[in-house]
């Protein structure tokens, strides 16, 4: 199937400076209320989004209604984050618009760079998972599939970091401040949410079973914010609609006629709380009663919004696999499943047996993590007591599954218990992700290498027993953002050498190639990587008083810190490095500035004491003279979408070091390598796929395989002897251990390295002196610099394959069926 002609969005039209001067004013004037005299930096930054939005809308209303004549499948992404970040500048530059607009603006004595840096971020997720759908938003609405995201409008994102005295400070962050002049409220647009309550069952006259009524005793609604969503060229505006918690009686006037005027206030509370927050853990269990009514609240919002438009429609609902693909986005939306279920049966009049069947050919779900201590469950008593009848419908799905488990004759008792959607040994708790496998027709991991763990560990079983199930859809990141917009001297470089077809098809990048052995075009490179250093130099001069050189090698490493992911290798080597400079001063050391970023969990407490080590470390290093500024560490604070676009241009080095098996697959990895940066990594998640992309001469691999890892932890590891076996890092250990680093409390890592001499989980002495071998090794190419930049390009022209304009359409083909 493809879409004809008229489907088309029309050709940009590209206002002149003049127009588009005039459009800001009137938006100041009509939309702001304000006169040029008396106008806020905020006031132009919000008259400017104004602007572009209305642009933007003229494409959005005419995709929505050409979606709607041609009967177009739509896809649903139904994610609890969407990690955007800024989106003036994504807008100005998919629509062609940043020059123009930057004149237009400086004709009103207005400076584009500075009101764009007021724009708050809209930090609606934690890490990897949360920006992956916000790059997919991007991505659909450039291959032009009609999609949808589904998520909550937080009212407080991802917590601001501060450093106070070294340690991780959390503040709320109060994007909305401002007003948020990007979305449109729908009032209209609002859906009854219930909690709680019982399950009555309707039987007809004759005695049979007709019908459950689920009759919650809690209700809220969910209300629509709806956010424009433009590709490239503006092919395609989609919709990314946020749910916010509201009352449906706002005061209860019953009580508040009767004086108790907070208790009036209760369920006005109650609604605001389901919206309130992020939850800031990315990798271990929150296990709150709200999370999962968060999880529930946003799911059923979005599913009966997603059921009333295909009525509207097409008058049936037996049709919706063939016109919806609803995507759960890891199993914090897997809840849907049996809610869709129950709306079939329960609100629709559908038996089971059609419900499961519609259900399952209309969800894909999407796992971003095998770690065991980040597989959501929940307790059976709560999630009996917030959604009974929920809790009826998995036993109702559990029964089918284990039926026809147990029909194949292939699983022994204990395999069984694996597949049910129940876990039996403890506290009895529901598999969220054994609900979203066994609910859906795709179950897909997110790198090759997750792809076969997930079906050697977790569903191993369900694998076996739906073996069609599980693929692979490796990530992918928006180059528009991740290059063109954070990236400008390279995008200018590379326009200049290969021409602008890589602008619309990222695979033209390849012709880069050609130029890895031209030295003057190397030179160019260089310069623009170290314009791109002199930016994030400065801002760290600004932010935190640090000078480093921009001639020297910029090391980085920017992530949520967990220990899987082990900064705290990078910070050993840094120490042990630090000690070789200090003995042997004589040698030629490379100069190194080996950046941290990267926020922890606020209950996650050995990641907190490994920024304060990280902290701890820089203050000793950066202030000895001995160093002669040949190495500084430097921990930049509050990591997030705004400070990549600094940081990944910047990054001569990139740090993917995770344990092998343990990452599933990394996205800061592509976006470093895609601006010009070697990898120094393990051979795990997506590194394994780029280091085939770039070729082994162009990365630099260390450390033990995921077999080998499993191996070691089944072989009776001894980390203790393997740190006294080098003398290297034993030695950095001991200077932690012995309080160099915290003269104030000497024992304070005394966790850290206990845990490090004991059990060591994540490998950072078995992996130590592959690692530190491998920096040598970046040390001596590095020396050469034509040598240097040459890999450099080659990594650039070599991995236009990690666009997620590429993993969309794997999507769409493979998972959603849909034209793309
Ligand atoms: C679950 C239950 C309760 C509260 C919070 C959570 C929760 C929230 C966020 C669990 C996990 C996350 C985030 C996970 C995540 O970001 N995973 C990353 O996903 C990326 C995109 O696929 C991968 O590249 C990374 O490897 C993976 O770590």
């Amino acid at each position: 199937m493809t879409r004809t002609m008229t489907a088309k969005a029309p050709v940009l039209e590209i206002p002149d400076p003049k127009t588009l001067a005039h459009e800001v004013l009137s938006a100041l004037k009509y939309r702001v209320g304000k006169g040029t005299n008396v106008a806020t930096q905020y006031d132009w930054l919000t008259a400017s989004i104004k602007v572009v939005r209305d642009r933007i809308v003229d494409h959005w209303m005419q995709a929505t209604q050409e979606a709607y004549a041609q009967q177009e499948k739509r896809v649903y992404y139904l994610s609890l984050e969407f990690l955007i970040g800024r989106l003036m500048r994504d807008a100005f530059s998919n629509l062609g618009l940043m020059d123009n607009m930057r004149e237009a603006l400086k004709s009103l004595g207005v400076d584009l760079d500075l009101i764009a840096g007021l724009e708050p971020d809209a930090a609606l997720g934690n890490g990897g998972l949360g920006r992956l759908a916000a790059c997919f938003m991007e991505s659909m609405a450039t291959v032009d599939i009609p999609a949808h995201g589904y998520g909550i409008r937080y009212a407080n994102g991802m917590f601001r970091q501060e450093i106070h005295d070294g340690w991780q400070v959390e503040l709320p962050e109060t994007w909305l401040d401002h007003g948020n002049p990007w979305e449109f409220e729908r009032r209209e647009r609002a859906f009854e949410v219930g909690f709680g309550g019982s399950v009555e069952s309707i039987t007809s006259k004759d005695g049979r079973l007709e019908r459950h009524v689920w009759k919650p005793t809690e209700h809220v609604q969910a209300v629509a914010y709806d956010t424009p969503v433009v590709g490239w060229r503006a092919n395609r505006v989609n919709t990314l609609r946020l749910w916010s918690g509201m009352p449906i009686d706002p005061i209860l006037l019953d009580k508040f006629n009767a004086g108790d005027h907070i208790g009036a206030l209760a369920e006005s509370n109650k609604a605001d709380a389901l919206s309130r927050v992020l939850y800031p853990a990315d990798s271990h269990k929150a296990g709150q009663e709200l999370r999962l009514r968060q999880e529930y609240f946003f799911s059923t919002a979005s599913l009966q919004d997603i059921l009333q438009r295909h009525l509207s429609q097409y008058g049936d609902l037996v049709s919706l696999p063939d016109k919806a693909a609803i995507h759960l986005n890891d199993t914090h939306p897997a809840i849907a499943v049996p809610e869709l279920l129950r709306l079939l049966m329960d609100i629709h009049g559908m038996d089971f047996d059609q419900a499961w069947d519609i259900t399952k050919r209309t969800f894909g779900y999407t796992n971003h993590t095998l770690l065991p201590e980040a597989l959501e469950s929940w307790p059976v008593p709560l999630f009996e007591r917030l959604l009974p009848r929920h809790m009826q419908i998995v036993y109702a799905i559990n029964a089918q599954v284990l039926l026809e488990a147990r029909a194949t004759n292939q699983f022994s008792g204990e395999q069984i218990s694996r597949i049910s959607l129940i876990q039996e040994a403890g506290d009895r708790r529901v598999r969220m992700g054994n609900l979203a496998f066994v609910g859906s027709h795709s179950i897909n991991g997110v790198s090759a290498l997750h792809t076969e763990l997930m079906k050697e560990t977790v569903f191993a079983d369900l694998h076996k027993l739906y073996p069609d199930r599980i693929n692979n859809k490796t990530n992918g990141i928006t180059p528009r953002r991740w290059l063109i917009q954070c990236n400008p001297g390279l995008t200018a470089l590379t326009r200049e050498a290969i021409g602008d077809r890589f602008l619309d098809d990222i695979d033209a990048i390849k012709g880069l190639e050609a130029f890895a052995g031209d030295a003057a075009f190397r030179d160019k490179f260089a310069a623009v990587k170290r314009s791109n250093k002199v930016k994030l130099a400065n801002l760290v001069a600004d932010r935190l008083g640090i000078r480093v050189d921009p001639s020297a090698l910029f090391d980085i490493q920017v992530k949520r810190i967990h220990e899987y992911k082990r900064q705290l290798l990078n910070i050993l080597e840094a120490i042990a490095l630090y000690d070789q400079i200090r003995s042997h001063p004589e040698l030629d050391w490379m100069p190194r500035v080996k950046f941290f970023g990267g926020k922890a969990a606020p209950s996650y407490h050995n990641a907190k004491l490994i920024i304060k080590l990280a902290n701890d470390v820089a203050k000793v290093i950066n202030s000895d003279p001995s160093v002669r500024g040949l190495l500084k560490v430097v921990f930049v604070p509050n990591y997030n979408v705004s400070l990549a676009e600094v940081l990944m241009p910047a990054a001569d080095l990139s740090e993917q070091i995770s344990t092998a098996g343990m990452e599933a697959s990394g996205t800061g990895n592509m976006k470093f390598a895609l601006n010009g940066a070697l990898t120094i990594g393990t051979l795990d998640g997506a590194n394994v796929e780029i280091k085939e992309c770039v070729g082994d001469d162009n990365i630099f691999i260390f450390g033990l395989t995921t077999a080998e890892v499993a191996e070691r932890r089944s072989n009776g590891y001894n980390p203790r002897a393997v740190i006294e076996g080098s003398p290297e890092l034993a030695q950095a250990v001991a200077a932690v251990s012995s309080g160099v680093f915290s003269p104030d409390q000497p024992d304070r890592y005394r966790e850290l390295i206990d845990g490090l001499y004991n059990t060591d989980w994540f490998m950072v002495a078995a992996d130590f002196d592959a690692y530190a071998a491998a920096q040598r090794d970046v040390d001596a190419v590095w020396r050469n610099s034509p040598d240097w930049y040459a890999r450099a390009i080659r990594n650039v022209a070599r991995v236009g394959w990690f666009s997620s304009d590429r993993t969309i359409r794997q999507y769409a083909k493979e998972i959603w069926n849909v034209p793309a």
